[in-house]
């Protein structure tokens, strides 16, 4: 018994398995060559999907906060009557994301008016902006102004 062919080396003297193993494989290389560019066109879509997302970001929350895709936002939590962390430091350009954990309403004001305020934010809705020059913006909660943070541009 012997269960193992050996494909010649040579095409022209190829049995019908071995052709049709090795026109397997030449596909196999085709597609592997292609590959780079179907990568290159994912990268665009996902990246043309991600600016999309940017305006749609409250329905992006409703599936869960990790699907906020954009590499350049930074996300505030506010929980117990607290923003976590209380101080972030991003660079020029980020995108700010405040996200309400809490029971209560809260909303973000910028102590300087360096940003527009949100509106009230109920449980899991969310508020965002973006920061393009360096500097220190401090903020607080418009219902309860004990409640501060503060994000530093770099
Ligand atoms: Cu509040």
């Amino acid at each position: 018994m012997n269960a193992t062919v050996q494909c010649p080396p040579r095409a022209a003297t190829l049995p019908l398995h071995c052709a049709t193993r090795l026109k397997r494989t030449l596909r196999l290389a085709q597609a592997m060559r292609s590959r780079p560019i179907g990568i290159g066109r994912t990268l665009l879509a996902t990246t043309l999907i991600a600016s999309a997302a940017l305006a749609a970001t409250q329905r992006a929350y409703a599936a869960g906060p990790e699907q906020v895709a954009a590499a350049n936002t930074y996300r505030v939590e506010i929980r117990n009557f607290a923003f976590v962390p209380a101080t972030i430091t991003v660079p020029a350009g980020a995108r700010i994301e405040w996200i309400n954990r809490d029971e209560e309403p809260h909303l973000i004001v910028s102590t300087t008016g360096a940003f527009k305020a949100s509106q009230a934010l109920d449980t899991d809705d969310a508020f965002a902006t973006t920061l393009a020059k360096p500097g220190t913006y401090a903020y607080y909660c418009g219902i309860h102004p004990m409640m501060v943070g503060k994000i530093v541009v770099r």
